[in-house]
């Protein structure tokens, strides 16, 4: 990294490009340069400031007073560039726009609403263990486990019909691409764009959704007043859009964690109830969505610097899960540590809204596979999908010893 002055006080400079395919690879030494750089580091490239220590990216995510959402939460400043899709009524609003999408959607995915799909969704984990392993006991668990699992319990629970769900990932793909710079990964899925919105589009009209899903819940919040009949079709698109391809990759980013780290399954193994602090020191370790942006609404002192109002701040939320100033041993998976206060979900008044959903899905499936799996290893070289926003994998063959 080059360190040359800024055009900001007291803040240094790097020129890293963090949305490179070298750094998408793998980005941890990135990370902890950023951090050891200072509080905050304005990256020329691309004209924004970078937090990526703890204390930092904490401070920006609970203070959307002065951190807002409203001018996107990717590099597209929407104050003066069109997004390239209406603005998300969730992820893209401030208070007080925000807050009756939230409040319905925080009632739709909550624990209570979903107490009725846990034993559904634990005896379908364990027939696709059953029958992934029937096949054989060396395969390539992203397609196998990792997306087969949320493609099967997902949809459904949102309600929507059978055709078309290949466009799932593909959509949320290029929808976490397009927080990032204009480069070669949003230019490989925008000739997509009109199909694939239009698809999803569709799948987001009341005649479209079953009457008990996810999706018929949101339009029932319409009829009774509590958001506008108009708002109910963009926040099932919500769902679509964020709730696929982050469970994907969360799964793979446990069950990469867990080839890796024998002993820890060894652990879980001997006792399954740990599989849902597990999914959070996954989340943690991995960190599948990585960064978001703000934009500030006033000029923001962070340690010595001033960031003035208006700018693009990038919030590195993979970074400050190892910030060794908030974690002990911050790079080991660790079934012994407490992972809360990890900010893989955000923190704060957006912080995400389905991670129950997202736990549920895990604690079923590495609940399932502790019934008769005894060991997990890599059984040749994974594979990174290169994303903007997401850390991701696209092969993760591994080998099981079974009971
Ligand atoms: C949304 C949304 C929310 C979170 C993440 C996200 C594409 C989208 O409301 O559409 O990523």
């Amino acid at each position: 990294m080059t360190l040359t002055h800024s055009p900001v006080a007291d803040v240094p400079v790097s020129d890293v490009d963090p949305f490179s395919h070298e750094v998408l690879e793998d980005p941890l030494p990135m990370h902890e340069e950023l951090r050891e750089a200072g509080p905050v580091v304005h990256l020329s490239r691309y004209d924004v400031f970078a937090v990526a220590r703890y204390a930092e990216v904490h401070a920006a995510l609970v203070d959307w007073q002065r951190f807002q959402s409203a001018a996107g939460v990717g590099l597209s400043n929407f104050r003066t560039e069109e997004p390239w899709r209406p603005p998300s009524l969730l992820l893209e609003a401030d208070p007080p726009r925000h807050d009756a999408p939230r409040r319905v959607l925080g009632a739709v995915l909550g624990p209570r609403s979903l107490r009725r799909l846990r034993d559904a969704w634990s005896a379908d984990a364990e027939q696709l263990v059953d029958a992934v392993l029937a096949e054989g006991t060396e395969f390539d668990a992203v397609p196998t486990l990792a997306q087969a699992f949320p493609l099967r319990v997902f949809p459904d629970a949102v309600g929507i019909g059978q055709d078309g769900r290949e466009n799932l990932l593909p959509y949320g793909d290029h929808a976490f691409n397009a927080f990032g710079p204009s480069n070669d990964l949003v230019a490989k899925g925008t000739h997509r764009v009109p199909e694939l919105s239009g698809w999803v589009g569709e799948q987001c009209a009341r005649e479209a959704l079953s009457g008990d899903g996810f999706g018929a819940a949101i339009w029932a919040a319409a009829d009774r007043g509590e958001i506008t009949p108009q708002q109910a079709p963009l926040m099932v698109r919500s769902l679509l859009t964020a709730g696929v391809d982050t469970t994907v990759h969360a799964l793979s980013a446990i069950l990469y964690a867990f080839a890796t780290h024998p002993d820890q399954w060894a652990r879980l193994v001997a006792d399954p109830s740990l599989a849902r602090g597990a999914f959070d020191e996954a989340v943690r370790w991995e960190s599948p969505v990585q960064t978001f942006f703000r934009t500030t609404t006033t000029d923001v002192r962070i340690g010595d610097a001033v960031v003035p109002e208006g700018h693009k701040v990038l919030m590195f939320l993979a970074a400050a899960n190892r910030d060794p100033r908030r974690w002990t041993d911050p790079d080991r998976f660790d079934l012994g540590r407490d992972p809360s206060g990890h900010v893989g979900f955000g923190m704060g008044l957006h912080q995400c809204v389905g991670q129950h959903v997202a736990r549920l899905e895990a604690e079923a499936v590495l609940t399932a596979l502790a019934r008769r799996v005894r060991s997990i290893e890599l059984a040749g070289p994974p594979r990174r999908h290169h994303n903007n926003t997401l850390r991701a994998w696209d092969s993760l063959p591994v080998r099981l010893g079974v009971v």
